[in-house]
């Protein structure tokens, strides 16, 4: 068990810390040494796997669906995927769980920093767009966000750094025998 694949999926708001805490749990795991790990952002995989896509429940699902794929891939080979997208719809989230589940753990992480932070923050200025129509079908703004009913582990970066956000995910990582 202590070697089996598994992939952590954080999933919340635009700018609610999800790629920052991604990273430092890449890094954390990383220096751990052993299995591989494979970081699958948002934005990277836009680029790069989704790039024909826009934001559509229709499109967003796609996107989902794709990541979901590469992390059933990675888990079934015996390495860790994190992945870190909006992923705002439930029932897509839960088929990437079942997809991932057939070769190993699947994390579902909730970065649950709200809205109103989110906002209040606006690190890329996306926020006051959406408000103004110039991004259409923005999450949480003028596109919904089903909220996780039962996440593995629920953090958020209003009230907690970085660092033990990711500290917090090691630990339930450990505590599922994962590592
Ligand atoms: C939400 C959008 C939108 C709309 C562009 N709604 O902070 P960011 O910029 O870097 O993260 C957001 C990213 C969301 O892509 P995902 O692949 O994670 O979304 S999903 O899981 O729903 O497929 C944001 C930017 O793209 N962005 N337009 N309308 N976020």
């Amino acid at each position: 068990r202590a070697n089996q694949g598994f992939t952590v999926f954080f999933t919340g708001f635009s700018g609610s810390g999800k790629s920052t805490i991604a990273n430092a749990l890449m890094v954390k795991l990383m220096e751990q040494g052993g299995r591989p790990v494979t970081l699958l952002d948002g934005d990277i995989v836009r680029k790069n796997l989704s790039s024909e896509l826009g934001f559509s429940k229709e499109h967003r699902d796609l996107n989902i669906r794709r990541i979901g794929y590469v992390a059933s891939e990675i888990t079934k080979n015996g390495g860790i995927a994190i992945c870190a997208p909006i992923a705002p719809y439930a029932t897509t989230r839960r088929a990437v769980r079942e997809d991932v589940e057939n070769f190993g753990a699947f994390v579902e992480v909730h970065v649950a920093t709200s809205i109103e932070e989110c906002e209040r923050r606006d690190r890329k200025g996306l926020y006051k767009l959406a408000r103004e129509g110039k991004i259409k079908e923005f999450t949480g703004i003028s596109d919904p966000y089903d909220v996780p009913a039962s996440p593995e582990l629920s953090v958020e970066t209003e009230n907690v750094d970085v660092d033990n956000c990711a500290h917090q995910v090691l630990l339930k990582l450990e505590s599922m025998g994962l590592i």
